[in-house]
């Protein structure tokens, strides 16, 4: 962040937080407690100017929240190029000097929900990063997924209004799991592509920090000289991408409806910086029919094995923001904030989200002047003739507000690249309301989805359709949704008619052949890291100090969040006498919260743990969900004998069977092989071979 970016800041934030209390009119009050009245039981007075101004600044405290995208969390951080290879494509000064940490903004949000609504819900994830860069901000607005619902943003208005809660009675919130939505779906079937991305794990995040990002549309870069490279943006995170399962979304909406904003505070507090590295996809002007689907065409992604994703720089976010209404509520985005060097292409649906969004802004933040809000405002120089409006903070001087003027001022800028210039494309024809016949193809990617999802990714998307159609009344919705399946796949849609009970109509399928993109798959993303992961070691009175000391600090050597639970929170006293905390009472958090769960020896501590509810059915969720389970010594008796049907567990030494860690005894054993057991299961995420049918959910 620029030095004077921060001098602006804190003078902001300096401003109402010090002193003594005063109204908005500096005027010094020292009673904020009682209203003026007339007598201590009488009527309050018009006059009390203090009451009043208190009140009528509260009454007007709220904002329209987004019409999408009302849920959010960001940060500040920066992004800096490796070194300065797009120099040949680009003008665009932060994409090409490996000197220059530009400074950011980074909003990740829910799309469907309301601001209050929980996080863990299905859908899919905005991506939007403001670039203060020298040359001016520069805003890449995009999602967790690299293709969208519609073609064209005129279709926008209609997509929303049937994704958004049904307009009698305002039910579901944040859900797509509802008539309307799949109405829309099976009449509009260019919905496919990206309606198999959000029944995928894809839209049930771990973590904003393990979301892979993307521009979506197809870009242009544009070099010094005014050539025209198109570019697709994608943004991949260092700890891989990570999702949920659907049942542990549901219920941590309830346990802690801010899962995904809470985790992206935390980590940024504890310096675990969240990181992605930027790269792009380079294709040249002359390959724009090249592909089998068109560039322009936003429910299409270019395959990474076709056209490979090069890396280009990489984004931090490292400052949580002071003021969430200040900051995350009003940066205000628009994919026509662009710089020199970075154009459009004539995607539609782009080209109406440049009308749309300075077009919401106006609304939601009261007016056009809201670009001088702190975040919203430039580290570059602003100069114009825009006068007046509704929240005007500056004080323009002078006579001259229009231009020509005999002053000259301000003054017009040199030459490309220090001045924006649009790329020169040469365009010709009718005026049609007409789709281009080369976006008509609706399923083909759909199925190169399928393809190249693993076993179990197929299985929760045949279980997110089950979930989401079953949720349906009206049964020709639902049949018509299920019938459109049968156009990408045919196993598909027969898992899917089955799990509802329903007859597949008897037609062929189209033929897609079985191409696949391995790159599609997030299996494939895992990367070698436990960073931040969280894990519960469950302790109570008469636990085995010193080896719960040596996990403990093994764990967080490691750079997990390990953290202990027990009966209540406080001093426990362990069996040898060691020293240890419970940061948290069991009862108030759950499995769902973490990603794996050790229970240490001590068999005091293991009788007063397996007499505990709350304990038994953390260890048995966390089972049920697939995360590593580390039982050491006494700690393997926590569960009712038979409950873990996992072979080993009563062998001697350390043992490990479908993420089920166990070691027979406590000390030596716990320092290493059991921890290097247990951390390289909590590297895999999940164990998605484990046998679960057994265990109620
Ligand atoms: Fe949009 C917000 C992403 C299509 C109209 N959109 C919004 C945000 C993201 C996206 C991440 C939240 C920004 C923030 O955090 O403040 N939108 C997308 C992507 C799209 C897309 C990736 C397709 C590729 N959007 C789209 C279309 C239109 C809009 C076609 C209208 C024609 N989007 C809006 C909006 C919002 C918005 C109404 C709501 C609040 C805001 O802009 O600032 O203008």
């Amino acid at each position: 962040m620029s030095e004077d970016k921060i001098r602006r800041l804190d003078a902001d934030r300096r401003h109402g937080e010090q002193g003594a209390l005063t109204t908005q009119q500096g005027v010094q009050v020292d009673h904020t407690d009682d209203s003026l009245s007339a007598g201590a039981r009488g009527p309050t007075l018009l006059e009390d100017f203090h009451a009043r101004e208190k009140i009528t600044h509260f009454d007007h405290e709220r904002i329209p929240e987004r019409v999408v995208h009302a849920r959010g969390a960001g940060a500040y951080g920066f992004f800096q190029p490796y070194d300065s290879w797009l120099s040949e494509y680009t003008a665009a000064e932060f994409l090409r000097d490996p000197e220059l940490a530009t400074p950011v903004f980074v909003r990740f949000s829910t799309v469907a929900g309301s601001r209050g609504s929980a996080d863990t819900v299905r859908d899919v994830r905005g991506f939007a990063t403001k670039f203060y860069t020298r040359q001016g901000n520069y805003d890449l607005v995009g999602n967790n997924m690299p293709v969208f619902f519609i073609q064209d943003g005129i279709k926008f208005p209609d997509f929303v209004h049937a994704v958004k809660p049904e307009p009698d009675n305002e039910i579901p919130q944040a859900q797509s799991a509802h008539d309307t939505f799949w109405d829309f779906v099976g009449l509009q079937p260019e919905t496919l592509h990206m309606v198999m991305w959000l029944m995928s794990d894809r839209a049930l995040p771990r973590s904003y920090r393990m979301m892979q990002g993307f521009g979506v549309h197809t870009f242009r870069l544009v070099d010094g000289h005014g050539n025209g490279t198109f570019v697709k943006f994608h943004w991949k995170p260092r700890l891989g991408v990570h999702s949920l399962l659907w049942d542990e979304c549901q219920k941590i909406a309830g346990k802690d409806p801010d899962f995904n904003r809470r985790d992206l505070w935390d980590a940024i507090e504890s310096g675990a910086y969240p990181e992605w590295e930027l790269g792009v996809q380079l294709i040249a002007e002359e390959d724009e029919h090249a592909f089998d689907f068109d560039l322009l065409d936003p429910t299409k992604v270019v395959p990474e094995e076709q056209v490979p994703v090069e890396p280009v720089g990489r984004l931090v976010l490292n400052r949580n923001p002071d003021n969430f209404f200040a900051e995350t509520e009003q940066i205000a985005f628009h994919t026509a904030n662009i710089v020199p060097g970075i154009d459009f292409t004539n995607d539609p649906l782009l080209q109406a989200r440049n009308f749309s969004y300075l077009d919401t802004q106006l609304i939601r933040l009261g007016g056009p002047n809201f670009a001088q809000l702190p975040v919203n405002r430039p580290v570059a120089e602003v100069h114009n003739n825009q006068r007046d409006g509704y929240g005007q903070n500056l004080v323009h001087t002078g006579k001259h507000a229009y231009f020509p003027n005999a002053s000259g001022c301000p003054a017009i800028g040199g030459a490309f690249p220090e001045v924006f210039a649009h790329y020169q494309e040469k365009v010709s024809g009718k005026k049609v309301r007409q789709r281009s016949a080369s976006f008509t193809d609706h399923v083909g990617q759909a199925a190169l989805f399928w393809n190249s999802m693993s076993e179990i990714e197929q299985q929760h998307i045949v279980a997110a359709f089950c979930f989401e159609l079953g949720k349906v009344t009206m049964p020709p919705i639902r049949e018509r949704a299920v019938d459109r399946l049968l156009d990408i796949d045919r196993g598909l849609a027969t898992r899917v008619a089955e799990g509802l009970g329903i007859q597949l109509a008897d037609r062929p399928r189209r033929e897609h052949g079985e191409v696949s993109s391995p790159a599609l798959s997030q299996l494939n993303t895992t990367m070698d890291t436990v960073d931040t992961r969280r894990v519960a070691i469950l302790a109570a009175d008469g636990i085995d100090g010193l080896g719960t000391g040596k996990v403990l600090e093994a764990l967080r050597e490691a750079g997990v969040v390990a953290e202990i639970l027990a009966p209540q929170e406080g001093l426990i006293s362990a069996a040898d006498g060691a020293n240890l905390r419970a940061d948290r009472a069991v009862n108030t958090m759950a499995s769902v919260l973490y990603d794996g769960v050790v229970v240490p020896g001590g068999a005091g501590a293991v009788e007063t743990l397996r007499a505990d509810g709350y304990a038994v059915h953390f260890v048995l969720e966390a089972y049920k969900h697939a995360k590593p389970v580390g039982l050491c010594g006494a700690g393997r008796d926590i569960l009712p004998d038979g409950v873990l049907d996992v072979a080993g567990l009563g062998r001697n030494g350390v043992f490990e069977e479908h993420g089920v860690v166990s070691s027979d005894a406590t000390g030596e054993l716990l320092e290493d092989a059991f921890l290097q057991r247990f951390l390289t299961v909590l590297k895999g995420h999940r164990v998605w071979d484990r046998p679960t049918a057994h265990i109620p959910a």
